[in-house]
């Protein structure tokens, strides 16, 4: 067999799988529709803050496309249209100091960058806008490797305090039915006030596209309103150890009588800061 030969056999194995890439996309992408709905574009009402966020992200991505494809075509442009050609000698000319075309590409980001801060800062104050009487509060705690949950329901307190997964006395860690389980009603406005108890975590629900560490002694807040009945998953998004993979949860969205009657089945009170790791004096290091 020849070299072209086998060149052209090359080139049509490679043309096959090209036509075979688009099926196998489809394939990925045909699973279920919840685990679909978390991917973007799509996921437009989850919560209150979806829409925004997602409008967000899609339009930076067209935006800098747009940017993308315009310095790819001047750049590709300049290769051809100024090549070396047969008979040239020397340098080509030299040409330095270009006011006007200096200020341009100065100016040019510049006014990108002003207008992607702009969406940025309008979206994110939309999103981080806090309710003045939520209708419910839910202070979260997280803490190597679990999560606690004190649900404030217009003064009526219910807990869930997580067991370290990799201590779970079942023993099977990483299994959604054994994760602690966080309940949002719909249709409803929660204020989640994230801490800590020892280390820096981060709260994260992928399919609400929000995110927000947790920091010991500090505090952060995250308010949203599920607009979808649904179970989603939900993660800590910042590496806090040796279990953080295990530090999962479920976050359940339930209409509000359902949301009630679970509220009910938890404990009353809360569990606060007294569980908190002591700060030790000896350097851990
Ligand atoms: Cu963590």
């Amino acid at each position: 067999m020849g070299s072209q030969e086998r060149a052209g056999r090359g080139s049509r194995n490679l043309l096959k799988g090209a036509a075979v890439l688009p099926l196998v996309a489809v394939a990925l992408s045909g699973c279920s529709e919840e685990a679909k709905r978390g991917w973007l574009p799509g996921s437009n009402d989850m919560t209150n803050n979806t829409e925004a966020l997602s409008n967000l992200w899609v339009h930076s991505w067209i935006a800098a496309l747009a940017v993308g494809l315009l310095t790819w075509v001047l750049l590709l442009w300049c290769l051809v249209a100024y090549r070396r050609r047969k008979g040239d000698v020397g340098y080509p000319r030299q040409i330095s100091y270009n006011l006007p075309l200096e200020i341009l590409y100065t100016a040019l980001p510049l006014f990108m960058i002003m207008v992607l801060f702009f969406f940025t800062d309008k979206t994110q104050r939309q999103v981080d806008q806090r309710v003045a009487d939520p209708d419910v509060k839910i202070k979260v705690y997280g803490k190597q490797w679990a999560w606690d949950f004190n649900y404030n329901v217009k003064g009526d307190k219910h807990y869930f305090q997580g067991t370290q997964a990799h201590l779970s006395p079942t023993g099977e860690t990483g299994v959604e039915k054994t994760l602690p389980t966080l309940y949002l009603p719909e249709g409803k406005s929660v204020e989640f006030e994230l801490q800590s108890r020892d280390v820096i975590h981060s709260f994260w629900i992928p399919q609400f596209l929000e995110k927000r560490d947790m920091i010991p002694g500090h505090t952060n807040f995250l308010t949203l309103t599920p607009q979808k009945a649904g179970t989603y998953q939900g993660k800590c998004a910042e590496l806090c150890g040796e279990y953080h993979s295990e530090m999962l949860f479920n976050v359940v969205v339930l209409p509000e009588d359902q949301f009630k009657a679970k509220m009910a089945e938890l404990p009353k009170g809360e569990v606060g800061d007294e569980y908190n790791r002591k700060p030790t004096t000896k350097n851990a290091n």
